[in-house]
């Protein structure tokens, strides 16, 4: 098959393995201050944006990694009133957060304008006006040198970083010393979403040393996973919290806690998705289990191969 540039999207997922995506259109591409990025038209995802050569998010299924994200971390807490999000500049996270109507404040902290334009100027509707909203207190900064540098404690931390890929702007918000800055600005209910990398089965080191460094700094971490097409596979990602655990959620008990928050709308989450997400396949289980690996500040850990 021709891989004409111009007609495909390359998305490495690594050195021997590649996703395409054929393209219909290039609506932008360069070097924002941080990092390569592009907005592209696919023939299967619609508009999608593009950072380091990885699809962070498509117009077609966004939905999915979005609501994977907020939700279960949102609802397990008794009561979110203020939320911390990192990175998450297209909105959609934004988005989702303010279904909860607990919701009195959201502080999210992108380090890039120019992602946070490309997502208004081109997927619009991925914020859907969350960044407009009255609660909204955005930052054009590095989340991990904001929090450093404040005290304020929060209900709800969300990580909605690209992947620590080498060179960009992430790498040093998967490591140990950065998960404590977050537990230390977590109050004493609160509970951090993590995205945490691939949940693919040639995939697992990242997802894997992800968990073994949380455990080196929250008291309980719990991994759960859940399919986005655009990214090539399954995706995992981890709650970490002092005592909050929403892993045995019965599906009755989930749909119970939207009905009472008179959360309307979603795609993706509910009580079947919820314990869906929360069963790990076996081979998920054994391959992190397997993975040894801690991530540092002096021993970072990058995206294998972009
Ligand atoms: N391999 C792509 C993983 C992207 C995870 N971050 C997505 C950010 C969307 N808000």
């Amino acid at each position: 098959m021709d891989i004409d540039p111009k007609q495909w999207l390359r998305d490495k997922i690594n050195e021997n393995f590649l996703q395409l995506h054929r393209l219909d259109e290039v609506l932008y591409s360069g070097r924002t201050k941080y990092q390569f990025a592009q907005v592209v038209r696919t023939r299967n995802f619609g508009v999608c944006l593009v950072l380091d050569g990885k699809v962070q998010s498509s117009e077609k299924d966004e939905f999915i990694y979005h609501e994977a994200l907020v939700h279960p971390a949102m609802l397990v807490h008794p009561n979110p009133e203020v939320v911390f999000i990192a990175g998450g500049g297209e909105g959609a996270t934004l988005r989702e957060v303010f279904r909860h109507r607990t919701v009195k404040r959201a502080v999210m902290v992108e380090i890039d304008q120019e992602v946070m334009d490309l997502s208004q100027k081109y997927l619009p509707e991925l914020s859907g006006g969350a960044l407009a909203d009255r609660r909204t207190e955005l930052h054009l900064a590095d989340a991990r040198k904001f929090l450093e540098s404040s005290s304020e404690k929060y209900d709800v931390i969300i990580l909605d970083l690209p992947d620590p890929v080498e060179g960009g702007p992430a790498c040093l918000l998967f490591t140990r010393e950065f998960y404590q800055v977050v537990l230390d600005h977590l109050k004493e209910d609160g509970i951090v979403s993590i995205q945490a990398g691939s949940a693919s089965p040639t995939e697992l080191l990242i997802l894997g040393a992800v968990i073994n460094t949380l455990k080196l700094v929250f008291p309980l971490v719990v991994p759960y996973a859940a399919y986005v097409p655009c990214y090539g596979g399954p995706w995992g990602l981890c709650l970490a919290s002092r005592h909050l655990d929403p892993s045995g959620l019965s599906p009755e008990q989930v749909d119970g806690l939207l009905a009472g928050r008179k959360i309307t709308g979603l795609r993706f989450y509910d009580g079947i998705t919820h314990r869906n997400m929360f069963s790990l396949p076996k081979y998920v289980r054994e391959g992190i289990a397997r993975q040894k690996r801690v991530i540092t500040d002096s021993n970072p850990l990058y995206l294998y191969g972009t």
